[in-house]
């Protein structure tokens, strides 16, 4: 058996979720093998939301739909996934620096790369250094996403940078940051692996930079 792609892409794009959670109920009632389901229908629909963000073809109300719409239908199908099929582009931690309450950005970045089969572990806004360094020592991530929206909290993601070092850790995950203040050259000057511009362009060059 196998799933209606282009069904489920159109479903997630447009954001209906009672017709992608009806789906994906179909699927699973027609003993179609839930990891099939998730990889090569759920993570490609989310993979063209993406692209059709970066070509300025979908706008963020839109975006945020669609991850909504993805997130009804996982509630369905996460009980049937083994844990191989999870998570199964790697962990992220993901947060906002201490000091700084700004979460939609850091939200939307984080539901991409869940979309994208992130195990994404959201530790929330206005978090103390240590916490990001505490969170990655139990969780062992992939990445570790730092936001940041104030050039008041900015430095704080290169302080726990140092702290991941410090810690021994820094070498066992890659760090990704983003935010409306933060810039290439910044990320560059306290030793960030990836800057992100947008959460639709954080995936791809994430995916970008574990291939290289
Ligand atoms: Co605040 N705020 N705010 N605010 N706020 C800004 C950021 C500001 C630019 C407004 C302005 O003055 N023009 C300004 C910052 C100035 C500066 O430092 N350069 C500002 C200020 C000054 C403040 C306060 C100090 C205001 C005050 O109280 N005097 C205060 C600070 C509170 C604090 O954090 N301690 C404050 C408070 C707030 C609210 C609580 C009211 C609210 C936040 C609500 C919330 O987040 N739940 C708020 C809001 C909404 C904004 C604006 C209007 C919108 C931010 C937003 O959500 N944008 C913002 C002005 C603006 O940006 N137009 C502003 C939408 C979001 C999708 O974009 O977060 O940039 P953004 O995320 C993008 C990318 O940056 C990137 O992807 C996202 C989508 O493409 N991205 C990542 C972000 N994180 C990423 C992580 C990644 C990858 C990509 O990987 C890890």
């Amino acid at each position: 058996m196998s799933v209606d792609t282009t069904r489920i892409s159109e479903a997630i794009a447009k954001g209906q979720m009672d017709e992608l959670q009806a789906i994906t109920q179909k699927a699973l009632d027609d003993k179609v093998d839930p990891g099939t389901i998730l990889n090569q229908g759920l993570l490609p629909g989310m993979d063209k939301v993406g692209q059709l963000w970066r070509e300025g073809e979908m706008f963020m109300p839109e975006v945020l739909r669609s991850a909504k719409t993805m997130s009804k239908a996982m509630d369905i199908l996460r009980p049937h996934l083994s844990e191989g099929d999870l998570g199964s582009a790697g962990k992220m931690v993901i947060g906002t620096v201490a000091g700084d309450l700004h979460d939609i950005g850091k939200d939307l970045a984080g539901m991409m790369f869940e979309g994208a089969g992130y195990e994404v572990i959201n530790i929330g806004i206005d978090q103390p250094n240590d916490a990001f360094v505490e969170a990655a020592i139990e969780h062992k991530p992939t990445l570790l996403g730092m936001s940041a929206l104030l050039t008041t909290t900015m430095p704080r993601m290169g302080e726990v940078i140092n702290s991941l070092k410090e810690s021994g850790i820094r070498d066992q995950m890659a760090v990704i940051i983003g935010g409306a203040p933060v810039t290439q050259e910044f990320a560059d000057e306290i030793g960030a692996d990836l800057y992100a511009p947008n959460a639709g362009s954080a995936v791809e060059l994430t995916r970008q930079f574990f291939h290289r």
